[in-house]
């Protein structure tokens, strides 16, 4: 057999159960992010400084996958929020199955918000849909501002471009500008966040992204920030 009709294949079982999985997440108003990035474009810490910017009382859970370790659930972990590892063994990215497996022991009627973050790679998660209501593209400084250009599929797919590392602009040579110009070329109307994981800047409108978004998919802006109260 060629390897084309067996990738089809591959992806149309996934996209089956995909749809299984958002069905879900509509009937029990469950809001569910899918989080894609290169290896270390922050990913990890984004979800720390979004957690920590959440009411203990948030009905939040995350769901991190990686080829090996655990490492990204023991750092979620502290935050009291449900976390999960999905070790992929090799595999480069998480498909629907594994999240309807992860799910199979969790009541989603006990969650508002689902946040998964995918395998380090800008490439094949950008192939397999988890049943989420977004993609969120994370980039960083660190990165070069060509990566939309060469990896479009995902900054087409994403609804939000996160430029992270900011803090870094002044010792590496990373053009803003084009960066943004890249990323609508690929996908016009992107909406586009730059922020600092380390120093906070941008995490505002980050958080205020989340809450609308959320109100967009389901009415009720259950993400109110602690500094909100
Ligand atoms: N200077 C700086 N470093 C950051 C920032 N965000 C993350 N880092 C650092 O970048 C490294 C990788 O961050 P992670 O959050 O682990 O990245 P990740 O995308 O989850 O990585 P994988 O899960 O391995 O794909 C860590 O050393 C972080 O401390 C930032 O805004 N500025
Ligand atoms: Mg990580």
């Amino acid at each position: 057999m060629s390897r084309l009709p067996l990738e089809k294949k591959v992806l149309s079982e996934n996209d089956r159960i995909a749809a299984r999985l958002r069905e879900r997440f509509l009937a029990r108003q469950v809001f569910c992010l899918n989080f894609i990035s290169s290896p270390g474009a922050g990913k990890t810490s984004l979800l720390e400084r979004t957690l920590e910017r959440l009411r203990p009382s948030e009905r939040v859970a995350l769901l991190t996958g990686d080829i090996q370790t655990d490492n990204d659930a023991k750092r979620l972990a502290c935050f009291g929020f449900p976390v999960k590892q999905i070790t992929t063994g090799g595999t480069c990215h998480l498909d629907a199955q594994m999240i309807e497996r992860a799910l199979a022991d969790w009541p989603l009627e006990s969650l508002d918000t689902l946040l998964i973050e995918n395998v380090g790679n800008l490439v094949c998660p950008s192939s397999y849909d988890l049943g989420e209501a977004a993609k969120v593209v994370v980039l960083s400084v660190a990165e070069g501002e060509d990566k939309p250009l060469k990896y479009p599929a995902i900054f087409f797919k994403a609804e939000l471009l996160l430029l992270n590392k900011t803090d870094l602009l002044p010792y590496v040579s990373f053009d803003l500008a084009k960066a943004r110009a890249y990323a609508l070329q690929v996908h016009p109307g992107m909406e586009i966040i730059e922020l600092s994981c380390k120093t906070g800047a941008g995490l505002d409108d980050w958080m205020r992204w989340l809450a609308r978004r959320r109100e967009l998919a389901f009415g009720s802006p259950d993400l109110p920030e602690k500094c909100c109260e």
